[in-house]
């Protein structure tokens, strides 16, 4: 059984999101999503999620194909959670691409191409816009 393992802020879930987790899930049979910690996302990105973790994990638990999930507290603790979830692979989106090659010594490493024309932050302008 192969299990994949991936990460995301997931905040105003969106189809790219939903795709990036079909794909991901695709590449094995078991698939554990780290959500980002509120405290994470803030340290990343200097601004606050529309959404609590609490509901972000709830919302991406929700999702069918996802059979795993848990708060990831920091960026530097990927090899750990890679180890404690077992995972083979690790997916993450383009976007990071490159960033996450040290692991593979853990596991194989996969990017996937980003859907392309959507993302949170143009939801959120869009709906400021409106
Ligand atoms: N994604 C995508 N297509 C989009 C938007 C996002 O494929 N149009 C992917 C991202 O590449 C990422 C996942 O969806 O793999 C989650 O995206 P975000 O919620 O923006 O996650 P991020 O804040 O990048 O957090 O440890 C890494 C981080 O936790 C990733």
């Amino acid at each position: 059984m192969k299990r994949v393992i991936t990460f995301g802020t997931f905040d105003v879930l969106h189809v790219g999101h939903i795709r990036i987790l079909q794909r991901a899930k695709a590449l094995g049979d078991h698939l554990i999503v780290g959500i980002s910690t509120d405290a994470l996302n803030y340290s990343k990105k200097q601004k606050k999620t529309v959404y609590s973790q609490f509901d972000r994990l709830e919302i991406v638990k929700s999702i069918s194909g996802v059979d795993e999930v848990f708060f990831e507290h920091s960026l530097e603790q990927k090899g750990d959670y890679i180890k404690k979830y077992g995972a083979d692979i690790l997916v993450m989106g383009d976007d990071w691409m490159g960033r996450f090659d040290e692991f593979k010594s853990l596991c194989e490493v996969i990017y996937l191409p980003r859907t392309e024309g959507i993302s949170t932050t143009e939801i959120l302008a869009e709906i400021r816009a409106a």
